[in-house]
């Protein structure tokens, strides 16, 4: 039988190459907001994604958990350089949502219920990449991390999974949002370190 330890695999990267460059694996999950953590109560939760024809698809939380969900286990990347693998939530794929939708957008625009904003192109939250997710690690999320409900976008960098997601704009161009705004990078692709603009 052979036992092979983590750190004789792990070189540069560590963990069989799971870390991208410049990271380190958290133990625990940090919680890392802009402002104060919004309650959202279930009751007056609103999902909605509006399209460049100003067409409004709207869920409320019934509706949403009515949908088919999926439990991945994921890893995720924060640009303040620690990661964690192997995380397991559940949600709903943002093929759910999108699948429905005439559209002719290139970019999204999320939006949380706390005025946060995070760009992205369309196609990253297709193809089964991108969830709205309700649970961590088989608990409802915890509001800290974004409950009741975030984006989880984890093939990017951690600010572009938008906590407390409300509504998605579909655009017929790119526009950064909040990070994106003040110096982070537009993409965000960790394995890239896409961090800052111009990286
Ligand atoms: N609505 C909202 N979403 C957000 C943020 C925020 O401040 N508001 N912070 C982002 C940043 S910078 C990161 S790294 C992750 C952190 O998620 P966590 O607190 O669950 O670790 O959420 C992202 N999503
Ligand atoms: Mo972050």
């Amino acid at each position: 039988m052979a036992i092979v330890s983590k750190g004789f695999h792990g070189k540069r990267r560590g963990n069989d190459g799971r870390t991208p460059p410049g990271q380190y694996l958290a133990t625990d999950f940090p919680v890392l907001s802009a402002g104060p953590t919004p309650r959202v109560d279930t009751d007056r939760w609103e999902f909605t994604v509006s399209t460049e024809m100003g067409e409004k698809h709207r869920w409320n939380w019934q509706q949403m958990r009515a949908l088919p969900d999926e439990k991945p286990t994921v890893d995720i990347h924060c640009v303040t350089k620690w990661s964690k693998l192997d995380t397991r939530w559940r949600g709903v794929s943002l093929d759910t949502f999108l699948g429905g939708i005439e559209t002719s957008a290139t970019h999204v625009m999320a939006h949380g219920f706390d005025g946060y904003t995070t760009n992205l192109p369309l196609n990253e939250l297709r193809g089964g990449k991108a969830w709205l997710a309700f649970e961590y690690d088989g608990k409802p999320l915890h509001p800290e991390h974004g409950g009741p409900a975030r984006l989880l976008v984890p093939h990017l960098y951690f600010w572009k999974s938008a906590k407390w997601v409300q509504k998605l704009t579909l655009m017929m161009r790119d526009e950064p949002g909040f990070w994106e705004r003040n110096g982070y990078h537009d993409y965000g692709d960790p394995w890239q370190e896409q961090r800052y603009q111009g990286d």
